[in-house]
């Protein structure tokens, strides 16, 4: 009996050193495992007295169950301390403000390019590209450009060599389709193009999107319903519409689009210098002299084309009145749209 109180105070001493799951594993083995010092006390049980037994072999066991138990309580408060260290070192401070996530957006040009080639191809219209650096040949010669018009002048055209120049217009685009494509035709040409210009409302480069379409029987009408539509929806469908005659070398008749201006309602004001009303594109018959150089026969087609610039058309519609706001990518500028 003395054995096991000694037994008893020594595992106490014993398990209060212990400071981790390894050493309480070890102290299991070295008292209740299979050759623990309380096992053997179990095991000696026959060299007691038969009238002692009783009462020893009751201490040994409840020795065992008292031992047993605080190793338990010991092995959860060990693996509680862990998972408070554990916690502890994985501890997120969410009282920090989180990093802001950075969205792109698209650039105003490209929303309202994006805009208006959604417009036409609702309109059932096919779009098409090409080169920008174009051969002399489709940018002027096949589109009824002669040869000393102002427009083909080294002060207006990038000349690459003799015979390319960077286009100044995409029309070059719909001569090369028409080149290769029968009538009926429903195409629009966006993109880049280039001309030797620069100010307030210039850039040497800028977009363009022109549209053709022919068949056999396309009258002015069609052209004045089908550029009145994209307009009502490009700027509104309050938005009062006029055609004024113009001249342009590849088509005839020739007009330009006009708008009402959209900052003084038509009464006249500095943007639309008192006229009331805003330039927003160019248009006409196909010329027939353009038909028979691409290979379509003029007496049996006619067309219409029109061709606006993106820059001016996203100037009007959001008021901006310097177009290098456009390429000097000012965020405080882009965030705006
Ligand atoms: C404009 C104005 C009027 C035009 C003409 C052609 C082609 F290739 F069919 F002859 N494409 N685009 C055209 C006509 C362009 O821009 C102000």
């Amino acid at each position: 009996m003395n054995d096991l109180l000694s037994l008893k105070k020594a595992f106490l001493v014993e398990i209060n050193a212990v400071s981790d799951i390894t050493g309480l594993q070890q102290l299991r083995a070295k008292y209740t495992g299979r050759k623990g010092l309380i096992t053997a006390q179990l095991k000696a049980l026959s060299a007691v007295p038969p009238e002692e037994r009783p009462l020893f072999g009751k201490a040994v066991n409840d020795l065992k169950v008292y031992v047993d138990q605080i190793m338990y309580r010991k092995d959860q408060s060990l693996k509680d301390a862990e998972q408070q260290k554990r916690l502890q070192a994985e501890k997120i401070d969410i009282t920090l403000p989180g990093k802001p996530s950075l969205s792109g957006r698209f650039h105003p040009l490209n929303r309202v390019l994006q805009e208006i080639k959604d417009i036409f191809v609702s309109m059932g219209f096919g779009i098409e590209e090409g080169p920008e650096v174009e051969l002399d040949y489709y940018n002027f010669e096949a589109l009824n450009i002669p040869r000393h018009h102002p427009a083909r002048d080294m002060q207006d055209t990038f000349y690459v060599s003799d015979d390319v120049v960077l286009r100044t217009h995409t029309s070059p685009v719909q001569v090369r389709v028409m080149e290769k494509q029968r009538p009926p035709l429903k195409i629009i040409a966006p993109g880049k193009v280039y001309r030797c210009d620069a100010d307030i409302s210039h850039t040497p480069m800028f977009h363009q999107v022109e549209g053709l379409m022919v068949d056999s029987g396309i009258s002015f009408s069609d052209l004045k319903g089908l550029l009145e539509l994209f307009v009502h929806s490009f700027f509104g469908k309050d938005t009062p519409v006029r055609f004024r005659p113009s001249y342009f070398p590849f088509t005839e008749p020739s007009a330009e689009v006009d708008i009402g201006c959209i900052f003084c309602s038509g009464k006249g004001c500095r943007v639309c210098k008192t006229t009331g009303w805003l330039e927003v594109m160019g248009c006409g018959m196909v010329n027939p002299k353009v038909f028979e150089m691409s290979g379509y026969e003029p007496d049996a087609f006619t067309g219409f084309a029109f061709g606006m610039g993106v820059e001016r058309l996203t100037m009007l519609k959001y008021a901006i009145d310097d177009i290098r706001l456009f390429y000097e990518n000012d965020l405080r500028f882009l965030r705006q749209f």
